[in-house]
């Protein structure tokens, strides 16, 4: 490692001194000027990881659903994963390092990781539509090649489709082509596959008909190139393109979720299926509006519901000894949990906030399905699952296990298994509405959900806040969790809890209960809790109408 001309060319890429950052569930976020250095020793740091793993590791130039103005990155392990915990920890600190520390922070990371520096080093390197990506991305490749390692720079690309080239490129091609067209070939063929059994059923002339809000990001300039590789009867159409509008604003999956409304810029006839996406396109979220004008969110705990339906009836007809488990949040709606327990008979199990601890979860069955509230998800099959899936889809002489076992095989190529993609992720639930001839109403009454209400609240120092049972219950402060317990107890089907942000300096109150009143005012009176206990900032929340809740 030359030392001498990391700090040469770091100098190029000052970082503004005293300034700290961390690397949270989602990487690094901030306004994009502060960035630059960030992106510099991320760039760095990918080929020590690249060394330590002898495999290609992916860096994403991304905010995701932040404002335009803002950016951020975050690498990706050699299967197309979240970096390990352990190298969120060294990323922290040596973006952190004042200058002269640097060489030292580096050093030390090496030591402990064993780095061979004289290994080859490949870093993938994606960006989104920011306008600030393009300057980020390259101070991304100023860190890469510093430290001698090469990078292959696939510029403008989801960050699912960056998490799926490098798993591509790490397991020597056995899950596709590192190349956009290979992800849109194998996505393309398998919905094609998948959807063909629909034709011949009742909904075979069912017009395959959907409103895409794309937050004016990459979402649509990849779904264009794709459009080309879809079925004609695939009607498609794009708004939220980013040819004329902010990236995010007022539109996209995090913004239809949180306001539970729709994006501006898309105009939605009743009954009419829709969906948006985020800024980067690892998150999607359905909708539609009744014939009365009123609008019907479908989250990830729905997708994953419908998914694992149907999932469980092909996996039934194929192999009963494959089981499947869904993996959710707090977050999810008591709703979906219940019906997922108590109609469908499938163990869900409830993980801290954040892709990686639900993917990690989800490793652990046959066929787990994850995803978060906000419409973050994917499905996970086991080696063993996938083998003996592909092999009955060969091999089998009963045709209809056969046939559903093509299926399942047709799923698996299908989903991005590397993380959650809003592509991905549609085209598998609109090939199970057309399969199974659901319209997105009767997808939506598969049960009701709970009335329930986020709010953030502001104190001095969100850490005061601890929590334990996947962020369910509260261990400190004290009496906070009594407190919770007690205004829970007062109303029906009510639930309630409070978390630390890991991506803004607030802490978020969830209610949920039976009827919206009640929600709101349980959201609000845990919010009062949490102002009076963990120290909070201004003036404490008042009870307000619905309108006017601050999200
Ligand atoms: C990040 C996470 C997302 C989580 C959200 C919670 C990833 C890739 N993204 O965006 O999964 O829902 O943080 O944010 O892990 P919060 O901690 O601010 O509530
Ligand atoms: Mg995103």
């Amino acid at each position: 490692m030359d030392l001498e001309a990391v700090a040469r060319c770091s100098a190029r890429h000052a970082k503004p001194a005293g300034l700290a950052m961390h690397y949270g569930t989602a990487g690094f976020r901030g306004r994009a000027p502060s960035l630059d250095h960030v992106m510099f020793r991320m760039g760095a740091l990918a080929v020590l990881r690249a060394r330590a793993t002898a495999s290609a590791i992916g860096v994403m130039v991304t905010a995701s659903h932040n404002p335009e103005e803002d950016n951020g990155v975050k690498l990706i392990d050699p299967h197309g994963e979240m970096l390990h915990p352990l190298w969120e920890e060294y990323a922290t600190q040596l973006a952190n390092a004042e200058e002269q520390e640097l060489q030292k922070v580096m050093t030390e990371i090496c030591q402990k990781e064993a780095v061979d520096l004289h290994r080859d080093a490949l870093v993938f390197i994606g960006r989104d539509t920011r306008p600030s990506s393009l300057k980020l991305s390259q101070a991304v490749m100023d860190g890469v090649c510093v430290l001698g390692g090469q990078y292959h720079d696939y510029g403008l690309v989801t960050t699912p489709q960056l998490h799926y080239m490098v798993c591509c490129h790490n397991t020597q091609g056995q899950y596709g082509k590192a190349t956009l067209e290979g992800y849109y070939e194998k996505l393309s063929k398998a919905f094609v596959e998948l959807i063909k059994k629909a034709n011949s059923s009742s909904s075979g002339d069912r017009q395959r008909h959907l409103k895409i809000d794309c937050a004016n990001g990459i979402g649509a300039l990849k779904l264009r190139e794709m459009e080309r590789y879809f079925p004609q009867e695939v009607l498609i159409q794009l708004y939220n393109d980013g040819s004329r509008e902010k990236l995010n604003h007022l539109c996209g999956a995090d913004y239809v979720k949180v306001h539970q409304k729709p994006p501006r810029g898309l105009d939605m006839k009743p009954n009419e299926r829709c969906c948006s996406f985020d800024g980067d396109a690892d998150r999607i979220v359905y909708y539609y509006k009744d014939a009365d004008d009123h609008f019907h969110l479908i989250d990830g705990d729905k997708i994953a519901t419908l998914i694992s339906i149907f999932l469980k009836e092909l996996l039934v007809k194929v192999e009963r000894t494959l089981t499947v488990a869904v993996v959710q949040t707090a977050y999810a709606n008591g709703s979906s949990t219940r019906y997922l327990e108590e109609t469908m008979k499938v163990p869900v199990h409830c993980v801290k906030t954040g892709v990686k601890h639900l993917h990690h979860k989800a490793q652990e069955f046959d066929v787990g399905v994850y995803f978060e509230a906000n419409g973050h998800g994917t499905v996970l099959f086991s080696k063993a699952a996938e083998t003996k899936i592909r092999q009955l889809a060969k091999e089998e002489k009963d045709d209809e296990r056969r046939e559903a076992a093509k299926m399942l095989e047709n799923v698996i190529d299908l989903i991005n298994q590397t993380v959650g993609d809003a592509i991905a992720d549609m085209l598998v639930i609109e090939a199970i509405l057309a399969l199974k001839g659901l319209t997105v109403q009767q997808w939506d009454s598969i049960y009701t959900d709970l009335p329930n209400r986020l709010l953030k609240v502001q104190v001095a120092d969100r850490q005061v806040i601890c929590t334990t049972d996947a962020e369910r219950r509260v261990t400190a402060p004290p009496a906070l969790q009594a407190a919770i317990d007690a205004l829970v107890s007062t109303r029906q089907a009510a639930r309630a809890f409070v978390r630390p942000s890991g991506t803004e300096d607030t802490v978020r109150v969830y209610a949920e209960a039976h009827t919206q009143e009640a929600a709101d005012a349980l959201a609000h009176e845990v919010s009062a809790a949490v102002h009076r206990l963990a120290g909070g900032v201004g003036a404490p929340p008042q009870p307000a109408a619905p309108a006017t809740l601050l999200t």
